[in-house]
């Protein structure tokens, strides 16, 4: 059902303490990692505990948790402080976009000149 966990989800082990990472942060709704391919000095993900395939179906479900997320991404950027410099947030949404963990995720990016449009 949508929202439980998933047997053949990546991320739900994450949150389920099954497979490790580096957890940067837990909330009630939330838990952020480090990118295990990290794509700038701070590459951590923000992911709710609850599993929805992507950003759009979390949001259409459940909003604030969306929210949530957006409130540790902050968090995140705060501890590694990258507030000054900026840093980038992304919900990479279908296979076009170049999602590959379909559980919905945001990636905080910084500690580097980011480059606009992204490729
Ligand atoms: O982003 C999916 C991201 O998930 C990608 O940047 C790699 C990361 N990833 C994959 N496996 C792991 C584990 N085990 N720990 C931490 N990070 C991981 P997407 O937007 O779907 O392309």
């Amino acid at each position: 059902m949508a929202g439980d966990p998933q047997a053949d989800c990546l991320f739900c082990k994450i949150v389920a303490g099954e497979v490790p990472a580096t957890i940067v942060r837990e909330t009630e709704t939330t838990v952020a990692f480090r990118d295990i391919n990290p794509q700038a000095p701070t590459h951590v993900l923000v992911i709710p505990r609850v599993h929805y395939p992507d950003a759009a179906s979390l949001a259409a479900a459940e909003p604030q948790v969306v929210a949530d997320i957006l409130r540790e991404s902050r968090e995140v950027a705060a501890g590694d402080n990258i507030e000054d410099t900026g840093y980038r947030v992304v919900f990479n949404t279908g296979a076009g976009a170049g999602q590959t963990v379909f559980h919905a995720h945001l990636h905080v990016l910084g500690g580097r000149g980011l480059q606009w449009p992204p490729g």
